[in-house]
């Protein structure tokens, strides 16, 4: 089985771009769920990344019973426990997640200010056959937005010094959570082609 086309469990077309760029370069296709003709929008009511990426990508796979990725991620801060975590998309109206963030850390020294992305990926294969894969990106909590590349808390997230708005799509796919899942993805989906193939 040669996986060339995989449907993407997902509503957020950042999330969609950032997986086909990945992809695209390893020779995988990922379609759109609703390019795929699934309209849905499960309830995201897992308390880990996990448990909702699975329920995305069984929402998605029920329908279409076709090689299905669904990602679910957020910012976990240190200071604020691991808040927003599992509940990031939710924290804030879309567009306001970062200034309500920074006002939550202003009394947040910079030495406090440690913070990580997360992305897992659930992977489901034609026939419903699951794979996780975690992708884990340190960095800190910056002062003020920055930049106007990426999405959601990429103005507010420092990288080594830069806010991941300030990369370039590239740079922030080389070191990004969400690159660290799908490339930790593809090496599980080759060795199972390769694995396949050697059996025949
Ligand atoms: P789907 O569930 O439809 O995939 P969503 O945006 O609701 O889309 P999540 O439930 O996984 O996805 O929420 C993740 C949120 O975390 C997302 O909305 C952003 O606010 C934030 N986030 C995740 N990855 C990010 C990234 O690479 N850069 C900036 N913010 C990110």
């Amino acid at each position: 089985m040669k996986i060339s086309e995989i449907v993407m469990a997902t509503n957020n077309p950042n999330k969609l771009r950032e997986a086909q760029e990945i992809f695209a370069p390893l020779g995988i296709t990922v379609i759109s769920q609703k390019e795929a003709g699934a309209i849905v929008e499960p309830e995201e009511n897992g308390r880990t990344f996990a448990e909702n990426a699975l329920i995305k990508a069984h929402a998605v796979y029920d329908l279409l019973k076709c090689p299905v990725l669904a990602d679910d991620s957020g910012l976990c801060v240190d200071a604020l426990r691991g808040a927003p975590g599992v509940h990031s998309a939710r924290y804030a109206p879309k567009g306001q997640e970062c200034r309500k963030l920074l006002h939550a850390m202003q009394n947040v020294p910079e030495e406090q200010r440690t913070a990580k992305f997360v992305t897992v990926v659930a992977f489901l294969d034609v026939d419903g056959r699951e794979i996780l894969c975690e992708g884990v990106c340190p960095g800190a909590i910056g002062f003020a937005e920055s930049g106007t590349n990426g999405f959601g808390y990429d103005p507010i997230f420092l990288y080594q010094g830069k806010s991941f708005a300030e990369f370039s799509s590239e740079e922030k796919n080389a070191v990004s959570h969400r690159g660290e899942a799908l490339q930790k993805l593809y090496k599980i989906l080759k060795e199972r082609n390769l694995s396949y193939h050697a059996d025949k």
